[in-house]
C-alpha cells in the first residue's frame, strides 16, 4: 500500500525521495523519457478527463499510473504522490515552494522561468519537450498568485466544505455547464457554477500551469492528488449516495459510469488497459491511501497540532503538543472532552489503528492512551467529527458507532 501525505508533512528525506523519482522519470528509465508520456496522455485526452464526471475517474487513473511508474524507478512500492492541502498552505511563502522541494516562484523579470530549485531550467535536468503554443519555450514557468484574503486567492477551508457537502456526484448535462453537484463545484468549469476550485489553483500557480501541458509542472501532481483525496473524503462522507454519475446520458464518450476511459481503452504500449470509471470509485483496490485529514481512516495518524474538522466546521478534534487528545467547539474556543491522560509532552502521535482502536503513542511509541476499542472488523472504522458535536469511530458501511465522546 503506498502512503499519500500532506507534504507539509514530509521529511527533508521523503521531499528528496521524491524529487530524485520525478527527475529519474525524467531522464527516462528503461522505456525511455517517461515523464514526457505523461504530460503527452495530459494534452491528448483533455476532453476524456476534464469538464465531465469522469474529471476525477481519469485523473484517479492518471496519477495511479504516475505513483506505479515513481516506485517502479525507485523500487520502492510504499512510495506514494505526496497531496498539497491549498486550503492551509496558501501562501507564496509557504515550504512547498522552497528549493529543497517545488522549487519557487518564477521571475518576473524573466518570462516567470522558475530559477530555483530541482525544475529550474539552468540545471539542465527539467527541459519542458511536451509544449504547445501556450507554451512555447522550454523552461518552466510560474507566476504564484495573490496571498489568502485577497480576490483570486487559493479556495478556502469553506470553499472545500461547501464542495464535500454537494450532493450528488455530478448532474445533467454532465458537462462543463453542470451547475451543481461534488464534481462541477470540486473541478470547476467555463463558466464557473460554483466555487471551481480546481482551475483556480492552476490559474493560482500560473504559468506553465495554466496550460494543457500542465503536468510539466511537477506541482500538478500535488493539486491533482489533493483533488483525487478530497473525492476519497467525499465518499466517505457519503456512503449511501452513488459514488459515480451518470450510468448513460454523458454527452462525451469515457464519462459514463462503464465507458473506456482513453486513453487507457486502447491497447498501445502496455501497461494501459481498459478502464472504466467503475473500476475506480475506491482507493482501497488500488494500492493507495491517505494520511489523516478531514477524518482518521484506519492506519491514518495524527501529529501534535493536526486536527480534524467537522463537516460544518463547528468542531474540531485536535492531538495537542502535551499529549492530550481535546474536542473543541470552534465558537467559543470551548472543550468539549479531553483525552483521559495526563500532559506529556513527549507525544508522538494518535493513530487510528487497523483493529479500530484509537491509540495516542509517545515518541517511543509507548501508548499514553487508548479508546479501548478493539473490533474483528479490521480496516472498516474511522474517526470523524460530527456537526453535533460529538467525536465518533464509526464504520461507513451500516454507520454503526464503535465509541463516541462526549459521552454526556
Ligand atoms: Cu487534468
Ligand atoms: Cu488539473
Amino acid at each position: 500500500m503506498a502512503l499519500r501525505k500532506n507534504q507539509n508533512q514530509l521529511t527533508a528525506a521523503e521531499k528528496q525521495r521524491f524529487t530524485e523519482a520525478v527527475l529519474a522519470l525524467k531522464d527516462g528509465g528503461r522505456d525511455g523519457n517517461i515523464y514526457d508520456q505523461f504530460v503527452s496522455i495530459h494534452n491528448n485526452n483533455i476532453l476524456a478527463g476534464h469538464f465531465g464526471p469522469a474529471f476525477f475517474a481519469w485523473h484517479r487513473q492518471f496519477l495511479r499510473k504516475f505513483e506505479q511508474a515513481l516506485q517502479d524507478i525507485k523500487q520502492d512500492p510504499s512510495l506514494g504522490l505526496p497531496y498539497w492541502d491549498w486550503t492551509f498552505d496558501s501562501n507564496k511563502t509557504s515550504s512547498i515552494w522552497r528549493s529543497d522541494f517545488m522549487g519557487g516562484n518564477g521571475n518576473s523579470g524573466q518570462d516567470w522561468q522558475v530559477q530555483d530549485g530541482p525544475f529550474a531550467y539552468n540545471t539542465n535536468k527539467w527541459p519542458l519537450k511536451v509544449r504547445t503554443t501556450n507554451e512555447p519555450n522550454p523552461y518552466l514557468r510560474r507566476q504564484l498568485g495573490p496571498d489568502p484574503g485577497t480576490s483570486s486567492s487559493l479556495p478556502s477551508l469553506y470553499d472545500r466544505v461547501n464542495a464535500l457537502r454537494a450532493t450528488p456526484y455530478d448532474v445533467a448535462p454532465w458537462n462543463g455547464s453542470s451547475a451543481s453537484g461534488f464534481r462541477s463545484m470540486a473541478e470547476g468549469s467555463i463558466p464557473p457554477p460554483g466555487d471551481h476550485m480546481h482551475i483556480r489553483v492552476h490559474e493560482w500557480v500560473g504559468g506553465s500551469m495554466t496550460t494543457f501541458t500542465s503536468p510539466n509542472d511537477p506541482v500538478f501532481w500535488l493539486h491533482h492528488c489533493f483533488m483525487d483525496k478530497l473525492w476519497a473524503d467525499w465518499q466517505l462522507m457519503h456512503p449511501t449516495d452513488p459514488w459515480y454519475l451518470p450510468t448513460s446520458g454523458a454527452p462525451i464518450p469515457g464519462h459514463n459510469l462503464n465507458d473506456p476511459m482513453p486513453p487507457w481503452n486502447q491497447q498501445i504500449t502496455p501497461p494501459f488497459d481498459k478502464v472504466k470509471p467503475a473500476d475506480v470509485l475506491s482507493q482501497w483496490p488500488l494500492g493507495y491511501h491517505y494520511d489523516s485529514d478531514g477524518f482518521l481512516l484506519a492506519g491514518e495518524t495524527l501529529y501534535p497540532g493536526q486536527w480534524i474538522w467537522s463537516p460544518g466546521l463547528g468542531f474540531y478534534i485536535r492531538l495537542d503538543t502535551d499529549g492530550i487528545l481535546r474536542l473543541n467547539r470552534l465558537s467559543d474556543n470551548k472543550t468539549m472532552w479531553a483525552s483521559e491522560n495526563s500532559a506529556n509532552t513527549n507525544v508522538g502521535s494518535c493513530t487510528m489503528q487497523a483493529d479500530g482502536n484509537l491509540v495516542t503513542y509517545d515518541k517511543s511509541h509507548y501508548p499514553i492512551w487508548a479508546s479501548n476499542t478493539p473490533s474483528r472488523d479490521i480496516g472498516r472504522y474511522y474517526l470523524w467529527v460530527q456537526d453535533s458535536g460529538y467525536v465518533v469511530i464509526r464504520r461507513p458501511t451500516d454507520n454503526s458507532i464503535l465509541w463516541y465522546r462526549p459521552t454526556t
